[in-house]
């Protein structure tokens, strides 16, 4: 049973703001950054491999990585959670979608609009022109784990390829901060879904509404909650959790 309190407010929510993160994907088969167990940061050195001075310096061992984690990813399917959430949007006069992945399993979940504040692995681009290819890349051809692999040269200069992703130290995506942060400050909920909320900027969306004076309601199995008022965990995989607020809250 999910308490009146969080029902009413979803109810009565004219913006909501869902902001996702790694958390939401993981009942997908997508690993998370820094669970214990399984997160990625556990087998992977985060320095070696999401910084732009570790693609500088060894591209294929950096691309290699990302070419493998995009294979997960167009292998696998959306959720419950990522379904539940597109389904919420019929529901409310006004739903932003703010993710901190990579993946496009919201959209395809039937979300339209996303905000990908930390890009996506399937836009990547040239680091020398910026420029995208025109064509999507070709699934990559089953790289193993750890396998290297030469980044595409891109088609319109000299340069190579690079992940679409937003690496520590570079900035947002242009404009996405700013729309993320508006959608934060107008919203009357805000429900933050599988994210251990360490990374920033974007670890400020719930604070940044809470301040605004919003509802916020964390779905996590590890929920931490800063605030005695307007602040709530639902604690539980993301897979249950949200089917069961969509549920009771509108019968769907
Ligand atoms: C479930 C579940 C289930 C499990 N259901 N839940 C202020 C203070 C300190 C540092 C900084 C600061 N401001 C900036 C910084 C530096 C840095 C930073 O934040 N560092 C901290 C880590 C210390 N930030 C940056 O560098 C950012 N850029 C920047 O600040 O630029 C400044 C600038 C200004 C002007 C010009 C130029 C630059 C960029 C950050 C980019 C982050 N990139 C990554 C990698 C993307 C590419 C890739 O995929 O490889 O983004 S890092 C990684 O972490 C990834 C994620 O999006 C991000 C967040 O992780 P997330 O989603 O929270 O995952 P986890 O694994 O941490 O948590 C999973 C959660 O799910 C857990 O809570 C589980 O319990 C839960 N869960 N199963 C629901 N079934
Ligand atoms: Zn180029």
């Amino acid at each position: 049973m999910i308490p009146s309190s969080q029902l009413a407010a979803l109810r009565t929510a004219r913006h909501l703001v869902v902001f996702t993160g790694a958390g939401v994907s993981a009942e997908s088969g997508i690993p998370t950054f820094r669970d214990s167990l399984t997160g990625l940061w556990q087998r992977f050195d985060a320095a070696s491999l999401a910084t732009l001075e570790a693609y500088q310096q060894h591209p294929a061992l950096v691309w290699g990585w990302y070419e493998w984690r995009r294979m997960h990813v167009l292998q696998a399917q959306p959720n419950a959670a990522h379904q539940a959430i597109a389904e919420l949007a019929r529901h409310v006069p006004r739903l932003t979608l703010v993710t901190q992945n990579v993946d496009d399993l919201h959209e395809r979940a039937g979300s339209e609009d996303v905000i990908h504040l930390h890009g996506s692995l399937h836009h990547p681009r040239c680091v020398v022109c910026g420029r995208e290819p025109s064509k999507p890349l070709p699934p990559p051809d089953e790289p193993a784990e750890g396998r290297r692999l030469e980044p595409p040269k891109c088609e319109y200069c000299d340069g190579r390829l690079r992940p679409g992703v937003v690496w520590f130290g570079e900035s947002m995506p242009a404009g996405a901060l700013d729309e993320a942060f508006a959608a934060a400050r107008h919203c009357d909920v805000l429900i933050s879904v599988g994210t251990s909320g360490v990374v920033y900027p974007a670890a400020e969306m719930p604070e940044r509404a809470w301040r605004a004076g919003a509802t916020i309601i964390h779905v996590n199995p590890q929920p931490s909650v800063t605030h005695d008022e307007r602040e709530y965990a639902l604690s539980g995989p993301a897979g249950l959790v949200l089917p069961r607020l969509l549920q009771e809250a509108f019968g769907s």
